[in-house]
């Protein structure tokens, strides 16, 4: 009689007989045990079974039309809730699905694990043509913070215990966990299954910086006469948001939040420089950064971008090798956000003097600057829209929804989201990160549904929602309160483009014109609208948020309006002898 060792069930009959456990209800008692509640996953062999048994377990099991969604989806549960995402698939082809996601999760340091069934090891090791035979542990090593495969029941509580670990503590990142078929099937002791178990206290333990780092931080910054605040998504990961908001507040420094970091302190705060951002960058003289990397994002620390003046780096980050990774660090601190902001800010609560007027006079005065120029563009109620004018709209209804998710990936659609859509409260824009990666729209939007219980709205460019559109069923199937907007303009940063050679294929970034991604929705029984103004978008957007339904509104973006990869035309090689040919 196999038993899960945390129902008991006993009849009279069982108790004369051992009762038992096997590798299915030892991993979900397992993931249980560990407050591991939800599952993103594809189910199919091995792991059919493992997903109906954990759904019986009260396990919540989602599933997707693709590895990358649900990987995706894990991914940013792990962002939000900083408990490991939990994506669930089966071996190689599902494997290698997910695999996409679990290294874009390492890349932007979020706790997740792949959890992949896998063929049988002997026959794997000899390469003798088993069933999806692939040798994924190898595979998947490169491309995560840390895996591990179990190959004994009784070792299935110690192995997710380490998995765990690995993903969040420290840097946080995508672990691999492979659990060959045959290990689910096992069957031992139901006492001694329960024994083996682990609950794993204090997965992710503060890490204090030393007092001398501290000191050393805090001098330098004493020192500037033109301080920067940048903030990045390890700050908004750290959840650490009291004790941002004061050091800001208290030090009296402008603030430059990176993408996902917006809303740490509101867009609108009269710190923020967000819209001033390339003057703080080349006019500051001593630079904070807290839980970002000086990656391409922030040019690297050095270049055109960082002007000629001297400047001084700090940085607060819990990974010890990121100082030095592009520019010099002359202020370390190591240690988690929230107990180095801490320790900061008992010193400067003891007493500081805000930086010199004149400097956050100029700051203010150049993000007030552009936001007038901006201002009058995002009021226009032009047909077709433009970027601004439909971004205007959005605007306004994430104004009035602070507590919306923003979801937001393509290229246009992406940059002049960024900048225009101000965010009110941490960690409610999620996009496309350190890669820049599309795919992300569906998955990020259904996990933060499923583990918020919040509104989200979603806005994709055309292209980027082709990469996980198919999943508008998994919304619909779970009823989920998404609202998709496409802002649909023909294609890939522009839907004009010809081909050069004049014959009948479309250029390469070019779509089907007048495509009606709503008729997608409509399919699965969602709502489907299809808009042309602003206006029509802002009525169709508030009707979907405030009926919950799974909406998807196809904008009618002027397939001119967009230019080329977006705000990063300059990281897109071009030749400058195909236009003679
Ligand atoms: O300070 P200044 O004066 O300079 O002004 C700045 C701010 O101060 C100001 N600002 C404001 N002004 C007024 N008001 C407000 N509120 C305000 N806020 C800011 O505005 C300017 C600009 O500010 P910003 O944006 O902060 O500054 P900047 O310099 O742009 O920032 C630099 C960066 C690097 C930080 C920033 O640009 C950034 O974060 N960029 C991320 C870009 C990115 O990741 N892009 C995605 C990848 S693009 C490409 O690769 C695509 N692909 C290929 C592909 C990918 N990616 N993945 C896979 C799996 N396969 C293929 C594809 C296929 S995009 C793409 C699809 C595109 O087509 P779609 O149809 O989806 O999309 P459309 O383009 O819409 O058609
Ligand atoms: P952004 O793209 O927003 O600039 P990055 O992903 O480049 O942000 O940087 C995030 C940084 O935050 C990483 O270097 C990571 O090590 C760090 N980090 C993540 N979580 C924490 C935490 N709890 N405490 C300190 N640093 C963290
Ligand atoms: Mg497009």
């Amino acid at each position: 009689m196999l038993k899960s060792v945390t129902t008991h069930e006993a009849t009279a009959a069982d108790d004369a007989e051992q009762e038992l456990t096997d590798g299915f209800n030892l991993m979900i008692d397992a993931l249980k045990l560990n407050g591991l509640d939800t599952i993103y996953g594809v189910p199919g062999i091995p792991i059919t079974d493992f997903g109906r048994m954990a759904q019986a377990a009260g396990i919540r099991v989602i599933s997707f039309r693709h590895e990358q969604n649900a990987g995706n989806a894990a991914a940013i549960a792990g962002f939000l809730t900083k408990k490991p995402g939990i994506c669930l698939t089966v071996s190689a082809p599902g494997f290698l699905n997910g695999l996409t996601a679990l290294a874009n999760a390492t890349t932007n340091c979020f706790p997740m694990i792949l959890i992949s069934g896998s063929s049988e090891r002997e026959i794997v090791d000899l390469q003798q043509g088993d069933y999806e035979e692939m040798d994924q542990l190898a595979i998947a090593k490169p491309l995560c913070k840390a895996a591990f495969r179990v190959l004994h029941a009784q070792d299935i509580g110690i192995g997710l215990a380490r998995a765990i670990r690995a993903a969040v503590s420290g840097r946080p990142g995508g672990v691999y966990l492979d659990l060959p078929g045959k290990l689910f099937g096992q069957v031992m002791d139901a006492q001694a299954g329960t024994k083996s178990l682990v609950k794993v206290i204090d997965a992710a333990p503060a890490q204090i910086p030393a007092p001398a780092a501290v000191k050393r931080a805090l001098d330098v910054l004493k020192s500037a006469k033109r301080p920067l605040i940048i903030l990045g998504k390890g700050a908004a990961y750290a959840q650490a948001d009291d004790e941002i908001r004061a050091l800001v507040e208290k030090s009296g420094i402008p603030f430059l939040p990176m993408s996902m970091a917006k809303g740490l302190l509101p867009d609108t705060h009269p710190l923020c420089a967000g819209a001033a951002r390339s003057t703080v960058l080349k006019d500051s003289d001593v630079v904070m950064l807290i839980g970002a990397r000086l990656n391409w994002l922030l040019s690297h620390g050095k270049g055109k971008s960082w002007g000629d003046a001297p400047k001084k780096f700090i940085q607060i980050d819990i990974e010890p090798k990121e100082m030095d990774s592009n520019v010099e660090i002359v202020a370390p601190v190591v240690g988690d956000v929230g107990s180095c902001v801490s320790a900061l800010l008992e010193v400067i609560n003891a007493g500081w003097s805000p930086p010199p007027a004149e400097w956050t006079g100029a700051v203010s005065k150049k993000r007030e600057d552009n936001v007038a120029k901006m201002a009058p563009k995002l009021m226009n109620n032009n047909s077709p829209m433009d970027y601004h004018g439909a971004l205007g709209a959005l605007r306004t209804i994430v104004k009035e929804r602070p507590d919306a998710i923003l979801v937001n990936e393509g290229a246009n659609t992406l940059d002049l989201a960024r900048g225009i859509i101000d965010m009110y409260q941490p960690r409610k824009r999620l996009d496309v990160g350190t890669w820049g990666v599309m795919g992300i729209g569906m998955g990020f939007a259904i996990a933060a549904a499923i583990e918020t219980g919040k509104p989200v709205l979603a806005v994709e460019g055309d292209s980027a929602f082709g990469f996980s559109g198919m999943e508008v069923e998994t919304i619909c199937r779970y009823n989920l309160p998404v609202c998709v907007v496409i802002f649909n303009n023909d294609g890939i940063y522009r839907g004009t483009d010809v081909n050069p050679s004049g014959g009948s294929d479309v250029a390469p970034t070019v779509f089907v014109k007048g495509s009606r991604y709503d008729k997608m929705m409509e399919a699965f029984g969602g709502v489907g609208v299809n808009v042309t103004t602003p206006d029509e978008l802002k009525r169709a957007v508030n009707a979907a948020m405030d009926s919950g339904k799974p909406t998807l509104i196809n904008a009618v973006i002027d397939p001119a309006a967009g230019s080329e990869s977006g705000r990063i035309g300059n990281l897109n090689p071009q030749s400058k002898l195909s236009k003679k040919k």
